[in-house]
């Protein structure tokens, strides 16, 4: 019945610490069943522990995973999964669904290349319902399902579990809105921590803490029943009108009107920590018809003290821990690392801000991840959270454009996604100079193929009044900043990666760097790289190692995807038969294609005509590499560089099948 197939992991530990007594024999949920009632906190005690050993060794999402221990055990106790789906939201908080169904014995693998996925997945397992990784998505999905089951007649039940943050995203009100009026048998569950990553922003949040905080509800709520009492204590009429007014005001103070409003049944809040009680609460629920939405309260990083201290630190850990102390057991390293891009970028946009009082940003939901931070700090006014709403947030910066603010939208790559159509409707087609950092661009490594920012040339290469551009380094990442930070005739994108940048030594002041060009980094015979972005790294290495046994190949940074240095092209096009180009992007409508456009609809004898005497008359031969049409899993980067072929390995070989193939041609010619 599993989906898994693992390939062997040889390289990776395969540490695995002991079960405790009763996890040691749950396989599946159906083992989990015939635990007795009063054993679900023992086992919850268990599931806790082993989570907190096995991330302390091997890393991974760490804090939600724990706060959910207890609504994890409840649900595969109450639930028939996989008959049931269970949909978890984002997903980073499945790791004791996935400990439950199956999995234990592999989790050692989880993120590592070809182990298991970080997240919910359809081909991993028939109890990972719905693939996810994004956020917001469960309540649409488990109402596609509900219909689906309501059509095919099975009469299996669909949970939808949301946090507090995802439920800020826009998809899950659509969904709420849909499901609500279609009056499906769908339940919510609401887990409700009052954390995002960074701390849970925007007034749902504030919401969803007067609930629980109770401060107004319970109190306003207090007071009116006290008065009722005194109306009850009447006559009849006295008495009628009490009860009617009772529920009234019922309505309107108790927690969940809001949800209410969508048509949804509200329950709650209850203590997500109480497994006894939550057991209680799901078989109650799951014969109550129509869409429902149970509040659960918990804690992030629940039974470890310093993730339930520090959430947004605990809420993914990279490295070992002591699992007592929490203190890092990473080797130490002498080398001092280079600064990560984002941190460039976060840097950068301080100093930028300092002197140019116009400039404002925003993020959706990462101001840890895309370093917004330091800005929010130096500039509380004009630096913003917008919660996890990629679409407003591109708006969001529109409007502040179009009332002459600079906006520098700090966004991941792959979450940009969803803003799409903002970027053309509201962005594009206004002209509105707004500056896109596109930060994770290219594999992101461990989170895999959800989060890989794979796509964003593709998408936005077809827009209009959009410049896309990617530095090689960090200096020209501050100089990109700055230039665009001075430019108004249209938008900007600029994409950099996940992690670390080069380490050389940055100047003090930005410098302007011309738009639309790119530069020459090495000179050469016969083959010439032009990269687009960080990957130039690669180029530079393989050039160098090409350079020591006497072969020159020409090296290229182009810089720009968009407008493209058509002139530098005619250069190389004139130079060189045999052009590769490289990007950390989809080869489909990326960097390699728009090159590739433009050879192919260049007329090289009119170049030749006018810039040379050379007798040459067609355009170079082109090799474009770059992310393969196919979806990409998890790894480290470098791995999944190495996998498709655009690491320094892949890159090396490219150049000595072009090389033999010119021998060869030459020798027969
Ligand atoms: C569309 C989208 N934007 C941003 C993210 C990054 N992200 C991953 S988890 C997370 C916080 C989710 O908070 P919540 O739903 O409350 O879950 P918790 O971690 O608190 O359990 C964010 C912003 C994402 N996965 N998807």
């Amino acid at each position: 019945m599993d989906r898994i197939n693992f390939m062997a992991n040889n390289d990776s530990s395969e540490y695995t610490p002991a079960p405790g007594p009763l996890l040691k024999n749950i396989q599946s949920p159906a083992d989990l069943k015939k635990l007795p009632k009063m054993q679900l906190r023992e086992i919850s005690d268990e599931l806790r522990q082993f989570i907190i050993d096995i991330v302390s060794v091997h890393g991974g999402h760490f804090g939600a995973s724990l706060g959910v221990v207890e609504l994890t055990v409840a649900l595969h106790y109450v639930f028939n999964s996989p008959q049931d789906s269970i949909i978890w939201d984002v997903g980073h908080q499945a790791y004791g669904h996935k400990i439950l169904t199956g999995r234990r014995d592999k989790f050692y693998s989880n993120r590592t290349y070809k182990g298991l996925s970080g997240f919910p997945k359809r081909s991993e397992s028939v109890h990972d319902a719905f693939g996810v990784g994004h956020s917001s998505t469960s309540i649409s999905a488990a109402l596609g399902m509900a219909v689906a089951n309501d059509l095919n007649g099975t009469g299996d039940k669909v949970v939808a579990v949301i946090g507090d943050g995802a439920m800020t995203g826009g998809q899950a009100f659509e969904a709420l809105n849909n499901a609500g009026f279609m009056n499906k048998d769908v339940l919510v569950i609401l887990n409700d921590n009052n954390m995002s990553i960074d701390p849970n922003v925007g007034a749902l949040n504030e919401y969803l803490a007067d609930i629980t905080s109770s401060k107004t509800f319970n109190r306003v709520r207090d007071e009116i029943y006290d008065l009722l009492g005194h109306f009850k204590s009447a006559g009849e009429t006295m008495r009628r009108i009490a009860s009617k007014l009772e529920s009234a005001i019922t309505a309107a103070v108790t927690p969940g009107s809001l949800f209410r409003s969508f048509g949804f049944k509200y329950y709650g809040p209850v203590d997500g920590h109480d497994v006894d009680g939550l057991r209680k609460t799901l078989e109650d629920l799951k014969s109550i018809k129509g869409p429902k939405l149970l509040h659960v309260v918990t804690v992030k990083g629940k039974g470890f003290a310093p993730a339930e201290r520090e959430q947004t630190k605990w809420h993914a850990q990279s490295s070992p821990f002591d699992k007592i102390t929490g203190k890092s057991l990473a080797a130490p390293t002498i080398k001092i690392k280079a600064p990560k891009y984002q941190d460039v970028f976060g840097e950068a946009l301080v100093q930028l801000a300092q002197k140019n009082e116009q400039i404002v940003s925003m993020t959706p939901a990462m101001p840890s991840g895309s370093s917004l931070l330091p800005m929010m700090h130096a500039f509380p006014d004009r630096a913003f959270d917008v919660g996890i709403a990629e679409q407003h947030a591109v708006t969001f910066a529109a409007g502040l454009a179009a009332q002459g603010k600079k906006a520098f939208c700090a966004i991941y790559s792959t979450f940009l996604q969803r803003g799409f159509d903002q970027l053309v409707h509201d962005v594009a087609i206004q002209q509105l100079p707004v500056v896109f950092c596109i930060d994770r661009a290219g594999v992101v490594g461990a989170d895999g193929p959800t989060h890989h920012g794979a796509y964003d040339i593709s998408y936005l290469r077809s827009i209009p009044n959009l410049i896309i551009s990617s530095p090689l380094n960090e200096q020209d990442l501050r100089d990109m900043m700055f230039t665009a930070s001075e430019y108004n005739e249209a938008a900007w994108a600029i994409r950099y990666p996940r992690g670390a940048s080069t380490g050389m030594t940055l100047r003090d002041n930005f410098e302007k760097i011309a738009i639309g060009k790119g530069k020459k980094i090495r000179d050469g015979e016969a083959i010439a790289l032009a990269t687009f972005g960080p990957i130039g790294k690669y180029a530079i290495e393989v050039c160098k190692a090409y350079a020591a046994e006497g072969i020159q190949v020409a090296h290229y940074d182009m810089r720009y995807a968009k407008p493209l240095d058509t002139q530098l092209l005619n250069e190389i096009a004139l130079k060189f038969d045999h052009v590769i180009t490289l990007e950390d992007a989809a080869v489909v409508g990326g960097f390699g294609s728009a090159v590739a456009e433009y050879y192919a609809t260049l007329d090289m004898n009119l170049l030749v005509e006018t810039l040379s005497n050379e007798n040459k008359n067609h355009p170079p031969r082109l090799y474009m590499m770059g992310l393969p049409d196919r979806i990409i899993e998890h790894g480290t980067q470098r791995e999944l560089h190495d996998e498709v072929g655009i690491g320094p390995d892949g890159l090396k070989k490219k150049i000595a099948s072009i090389l033999a193939y010119k021998k060869i041609s030459e020798f027969s010619s």
